[in-house]
């Protein structure tokens, strides 16, 4: 299109700017596509599913760790705080905070996806009517400001659940905590939850339930690219492989052709050869000291940890 940026629709320059980063993740060798793209409304009702599975013990394990420990950091945290929440959370994890912060001066959910925060924002409203609830439309690895609640604030804190973070490899999650430690500022925190490190085989069959749930979520993401960008995938086609890696800690997650094939995405096409895998997503598992080791890079140090019981899982104090 030779129309100047200016001249564009908003969601024409979101059509514009999707099409062209999935091409250049379809054109590189090896072809890789961000995991940003798997959070369409049919994406993001399939993880939910995910966090249901009986092998995906994430989000389970960190309920059951919020649920013990969530008066206590809300104690450390002090009255008045500014609760941002990096992803849309009207789920419960955000509402144990809520129930427990001393007096909470605004809520600020963050997110990318409008339809999700449109979704959790009514929810959250109707619980807390009396919470001011400022919510941001946009991308949090971006530069951002925060909004200024009409009461006092003591203390912005980031709260940024789920392991999210481990979707991000270490030079991504280092630039994303500095911007986390600039928005928050010097007096800011930061509650961030993290993945640990564990038996191989259970974080692998995690990502591989047998309900084969995670599989629909993965090639979700071509279902999407043929809605959304005029794309040809035949689903059959493909498969979801997801592997952990054990010297990297990660778990690496690839979309596989089947068979050679040619596809067409928005106009243009794209040869797969048989068993090609494309990298769609890493979900990095950490030790409580590799964690601490990024989050000293950006400037944060670690001034509490929580985990679970058979320590799977931490929910970590961050401070400038
Ligand atoms: C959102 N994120 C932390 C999930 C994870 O565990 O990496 C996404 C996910 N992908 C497959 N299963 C869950």
């Amino acid at each position: 299109m030779s129309v100047p940026a200016s001249g564009l629709h908003q969601d024409d320059v979101r059509y514009l700017a999707m099409r062209d980063e999935i091409w250049r993740g379809l054109a590189a060798r090896p072809r890789k596509l961000s995991s940003k793209w798997f959070y369409d409304e049919a994406g993001s009702a399939l993880f939910e599913r995910i966090c249901e599975q009986d092998e995906y013990y994430v989000t389970r394990t960190e309920l059951a760790l919020m649920r013990e420990h969530v008066a206590a950091m809300a104690k450390m945290l002090g009255p008045q705080v500014m609760l941002v929440e990096y992803g849309s959370g009207s789920g419960e994890k955000t509402r144990l905070l809520l129930d427990h912060l001393e007096r909470p001066a605004a809520y600020v959910p963050i997110e990318i996806s409008r339809t999700a925060l449109r979704d959790s924002v009514a929810q959250l409203r109707q619980a807390y009517p009396a919470l001011e609830v400022v919510a941001l439309n946009a991308d949090f690895t971006e530069p951002l400001l925060l909004p200024r609640p009409h009461g006092p604030v003591r203390r912005p804190v980031v709260y940024f659940p789920g392991s999210t973070l481990g979707n991000f490899n270490r030079r991504e999650a280092v630039d994303l905590l500095i911007r986390m430690r600039q928005l928050m500022g010097p007096n800011g925190r930061a509650l961030v939850g993290i993945d640990l490190k564990k038996d191989p085989l259970l974080i692998e069959a995690a990502y591989n339930d047998g309900a084969g749930v995670t599989a629909a979520f993965t090639l979700n993401l071509l279902a999407r690219l043929n809605r959304e960008l005029d794309a040809d995938f035949d689903l059959q086609q493909f498969h979801h492989r997801a592997r952990y890696n054990v010297m990297r800690g990660r778990v690496e997650t690839f979309i596989v052709s089947r068979c050679a094939q040619r596809v067409s995405v928005a106009g243009r096409p794209f040869a797969f050869a048989a068993d090609e895998a494309m990298a769609v997503e890493i979900s990095c598992k950490y030790t409580v000291s590799e964690f601490a080791g990024m989050a000293a890079a950006a400037g944060l140090g670690v001034t509490h940890v929580w985990t679970d019981r058979r320590a799977w899982f931490a929910v970590v104090l961050l401070e400038p």
